[in-house]
This record gives C-alpha cells, structure tokens and sequence, in this order.
C-alpha cells in the first residue's frame, strides 16, 4: 500500500471542556515517540508543531451555552487551513490533541479537500449537542453535530462552507453516554451508531466492516476522529470524562488494523489525552500504539 508522507500537528486545545491539562496531550503523545513509530513503519513524517491556543484563564469564557466560542472559532480556522494545506501537499495530516472541539477544524480542513468525505467517531459519546441541548455548555460536547451543519453559525461555517459531512458517511463507535437532545438528533438524521451493545453482540469485527462499508460508501475520502475516552477507563484512564464500560485494547487494535487493511483512511487526529489525570502516560502510549495499527503495523 502506498505510505503518504504524513505530517503532525499538535492542538494544544482546552477550551472546549473544563479540565485542565488536556492541553498537555500533544506532548504527551510526542513523548511515547509517535514520529519513531512511523518512521519505524517506513512513513516520511514531518512535526510542524503546535498551533497556538490561547489559555483560558486569559480569556472569558462568554455566554455559558457555548464555552470560549470565538477562541474556539478562531483555532479552528487556523487548524482548517493547515489541515487543508497539508492534504494539497499531498501529506497525510496527523492531529494530536486536545480536547474534542478541535475537531471542528480538523474536519473542516479535510472537507475542503474531498468532495464527500465519511467520518469515524470513535467516542463513549455522540458529541451531538447544540448550545441548546448541551448540559454543560462544553463545545466538545457539539463537534461532530457542527459538522453535520448544526449548532452555532460561527461553528457551522468555519472554513467557508457546510455541512462538512452528511449524516449518512457518518458512523459513531463505543457510545455509551448520549444526552436526550442527541439521542433525538441521531433518529432525526439517521445517523448509524455502533453502542457498546453491538460491539458486545456483534464483535468489533463485524461492526468495522459494517462501518468501513458505511464511510467509504459514495466518498472520497474518510477522516478518523478517535477520542481515547471510547476506550475503557482501564486501558485509557487519562481523559477527562471516563466512561465505564468501554472499548477494549484489543478491540480498538482490531478496529484500526481493519481501517488500515481497508486503505480508506485519508486523515487523523487523537484527542482527550490528559496526562494530568493520567498513569505514567498509559493513555498517551495506547494512543500512539493505535496510531501503529492504523498505519499498518502488523505482529507478522
Ligand atoms: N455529553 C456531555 C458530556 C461529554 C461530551 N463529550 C465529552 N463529555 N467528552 C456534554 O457535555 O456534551
Ligand atoms: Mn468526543
Ligand atoms: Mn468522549
């Protein structure tokens, strides 16, 4: 298979929940040497850094709906254009994060780029609240809803142009906490989510070829945004809203060695790492053994 060169960004993003240190998790993900990794797999990696994110305690965080909502508009834009220029250079983009309204940026900047692209949301939650379902008002909560073309105008229309994706490209993996007004999002659009009850009922084999089939259905290319709380506390304990119950290890192995068997992943970014309320940065290093999977790492 052909190994695009790939390059890093680190979004040091905290603004789109309430827990610091999340900011820290682009180092922490260096620091588990996810550039060794991918060079060891024979990957052209280049590292542009991180993209500046203002702290919040120099900023307001405004109306309480929607938390830091110009801050956040502002990175996203900036991450938007690198992430669309990386892939014009004909570069994989490689997002290291931060919390999950960086997402927001990441897709819009991949969406420039392909006419229809499919989204893998590998998350405990749906991220599908507005500023009027979400009960914390944390826009992390609202990233994959902004990128169906719902939520707040600035959101919406990051990068000139929406929605970023459509409804039916678009799988959800290892939910397991979804608020009311998400639950009624997901019947309205259709959106196909995998719970942790199909996970457990069908396997995860079974899911990621039903999922594989539904993103790279009518698209041109497939953007995978893994939140490392999707996972089990056990296996990722540094994140800031655990969910038991969760995906395993060897499950979350499985899922990205089958997207890699696929060859339909076009861009990437991992996000929620916290090494403040991590172990001996655990999470960190499961998110860069599963960046090894989804880049073709194999046992044999
Ligand atoms: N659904 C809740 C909690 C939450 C969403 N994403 C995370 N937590 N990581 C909310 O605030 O929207
Ligand atoms: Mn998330
Ligand atoms: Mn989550």
């Amino acid at each position: 298979m052909e190994k695009k060169p790939i390059t890093i960004i680190g979004m040091p993003m905290d603004l789109g929940q309430g827990r610091r240190g999340v900011d820290m998790g682009p180092s922490a993900i260096r620091y588990a040497s996810a550039q060794a990794l991918l060079q060891k797999l024979g990957y052209e990696v280049e590292d542009l850094g991180d993209l500046h994110v203002p702290s919040p305690e120099s900023k307001s965080a405004g109306d309480p709906k929607l938390k830091y909502l110009n801050e956040i508009r502002d990175v996203c834009e900036k991450l938007a254009e690198t992430v669309s220029g990386v892939i014009a250079r004909d570069r994989f983009p490689l997002v290291l994060g931060g919390d999950h309204s960086m997402a927001i940026g990441t897709i819009a900047g991949a969406a420039a780029q392909y006419e229809n692209m499919g989204v893998i949301w590998y998350d405990a939650h749906g991220d599908l609240n507005t500023g009027e379902t979400s009960p914390s008002g944390n826009i992390h909560g609202m990233s994959l809803a902004v990128s169906l073309g719902i939520g707040h105008p600035d959101l919406v229309n990051i990068g000139g142009f929406a929605p970023k994706v459509r409804p039916e490209h678009t799988v959800i993996i290892g939910a397991r906490e979804l608020d009311p007004g998400e639950r009624d999002l997901i019947g309205q659009l259709g959106i196909k989510v995998f719970t942790m009850h199909e996970i457990d009922r069908l396997g995860m084999a079974r899911v990621m070829e039903e999922a594989i089939g539904i993103v790279s259905n009518g698209t041109d290319g497939v953007h995978l945004s893994l939140d490392l709380d999707g996972l089990d506390p056990k296996d990722a304990p540094g994140v800031g809203t655990p969910v038991p119950g969760g995906v395993t290890y060897r499950e979350s192995h499985l899922a990205m060695e089958m997207l890699a068997e696929a060859g339909i992943v076009t861009s990437a970014e991992f996000v929620e790492v916290n090494p403040i309320l991590d172990r001996e940065n655990q999470t960190a290093k499961v998110a860069v053994a599963l960046m090894g999977s989804v880049f073709g790492q194999k046992v044999l």
